[in-house]
């Protein structure tokens, strides 16, 4: 069968099912119709089955022409019709894990694609996981469930992981040139999954296992956790010691080699990043393993939003005023610059912290029209806000204006001229830009 498999990938002869379209699932179904590849998308929402149908790209790294060319062309087609699986000769599944309340790895979706593909599974297939699990997910949970079927695994059907690395909004970064971590439940389906991969990615790197691959992403993504932790609790010793961090870290960046600059924030956000660790960590302990860099680089980053708003509570108490009644105004509530994207952003808890303390809570981000608390992403509560426009007026009126998220378009020139009191979280105000500031400053 792999032999088979592997020539009909070469002669693009196979069907690829990609199950989830996302930010990672739509980039991948394109380039592998693209290269020639006959591509079906796997939507549970009608809508966006029906958008991409209709020739309509949502997702901001793939155009529409490019959707419209291709579905045009009779190469790529989307659906809610799970029975189409059973056409497909490689799957990918592209769906999310995020985590439960309980902060455990919440697998329900690739579950919910496993039992779908379980129901077509037949001879001749090859199913890649390439959503972000914790090791083991591949070889102890999906290989049981389709050895369920009777048939064989490498007799009948293949089995690996391929961990996603999309960037969304990176120029330079695309599905072709990230290389890409395959690994098999079995060498024959690490050997047939590097092949197709081969065959829309420039550099693959296959690995003897599932696991290494699963293994493997949580490490780079838990290395960024951990490290973001050490500048975290940096930039608190640095305020304790009365040092500029961000002054401390460029020295240290003068290094050509042995380092790598992380910069303090507001906290950790996004849907990568505070989540992937614990994913881990929740592994770990099933073998009786306390990974306790985890857990500090969370306690780290997670108490950086109290360490803000201690920051706004000392600069108002410098002027005499109480947080209570004060106006706050948080320039940015998106996790990281230049994206519209709350989901864990250290904004939401800011928020909330603020208003318990009774501050009057409003905020300009020119990527997010309005914010809403208390649904999944969100553990703060309260009423929905809008942005605001960042008027003279709004910035004059604030008690406090903190820089949550260092957005490109805003004229910070214009801020420290404005607003009274500033508390920076992201060192948007360099050199030039504080130096005719009219604005205290507190820098994290
Ligand atoms: N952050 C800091 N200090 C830093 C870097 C990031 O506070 O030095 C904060 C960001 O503001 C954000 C959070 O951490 O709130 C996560 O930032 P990120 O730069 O890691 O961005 P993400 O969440 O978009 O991470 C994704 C990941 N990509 C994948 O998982 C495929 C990550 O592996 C990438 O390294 C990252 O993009 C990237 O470099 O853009």
């Amino acid at each position: 069968m792999k032999n088979e498999l592997i020539s009909r990938i070469t002669n693009k002869q196979v069907q690829v099912g990609v199950i989830g379209l996302g930010y990672v699932g739509l980039p991948l179904l394109v380039e592998f119709a693209s290269k020639g590849f006959a591509a079906t998308g796997f939507e549970v929402d009608e809508t966006k089955a029906g958008t991409i149908n209709r020739g309509e790209s949502y997702i901001g790294d793939v155009p529409s022409a490019r959707v419209q060319e291709l579905v045009s062309a009779e190469r790529l087609r989307a659906t809610t019709d799970f029975e189409h699986l059973a056409e497909c000769d490689a799957i990918i599944i592209c769906v999310p894990t995020p985590l439960r309340k309980t902060k455990e790895p919440d697998v329900s979706y690739i579950l919910a694609a496993a039992e779908e593909i379980k129901k077509r599974l037949r001879h001749g297939q090859l199913v890649i996981l390439e959503s972000t699990t914790y090791p083991g997910t591949t070889d102890e949970v999906l290989l049981p469930m389709f050895e369920e079927t009777g048939l064989q695994l490498d007799g009948d059907f293949l089995l690996a992981f391929s961990p996603e690395r999309v960037d969304p909004g990176n120029p330079q970064f695309l599905t072709h040139n990230i290389p890409k971590v395959v690994g098999g439940v079995t060498d024959d389906s690490t050997e047939v999954a590097a092949h197709l991969y081969s065959q829309i990615v420039k550099d693959v790197h296959a690995v003897s296992s599932a696991r290494v691959a699963e293994a493997a992403k949580l490490l780079e993504n838990t290395f960024r956790a951990v490290n973001i932790g050490m500048a975290n609790e940096m930039a608190r010793l640095c305020y304790a010691l009365n040092i500029d961090t961000w002054e401390v870290i460029r020295a240290a960046a003068t290094k050509p080699f042995g380092f790598m600059p992380f910069y303090p924030g507001p906290g950790i956000g996004g849907h990568c990043i505070p989540l992937d660790p614990h994913y881990l960590s929740w592994k770990a302990r099933q073998h009786g393993f306390d990974s306790r860099f985890i857990s500090l680089a969370e306690e780290v980053n997670s108490r950086m939003p109290e360490h803000v708003v201690q920051l706004v509570a000392d600069g108002l108490n410098d002027e005499r005023k109480p947080m209570n009644g004060s106006s706050v105004l948080l320039l940015g509530v998106a996790y990281k610059k230049d994206v519209n994207d709350v989901r864990e952003s250290p904004a939401l808890s800011i928020i909330d912290r603020l208003r318990a303390k009774g501050a009057n809570v409003s905020y300009h981000d020119p990527f997010v029209a309005e914010m809403r608390f208390g649904d999944a992403h969100t553990e703060a509560s309260g009423e929905p806000l809008s942005s605001v426009a960042l008027t003279d007026e709004e910035l004059g009126a604030a008690d406090c204006v903190i820089i949550v998220t260092d957005h490109s378009g805003i004229d910070y020139k214009r801020v420290c001229r404005l607003a009274p009191l500033i508390v920076d979280t992201r060192n948007a105000l360099n050199g030039d830009v504080r130096r005719d500031s009219k604005a205290r400053i507190i820098r994290l």
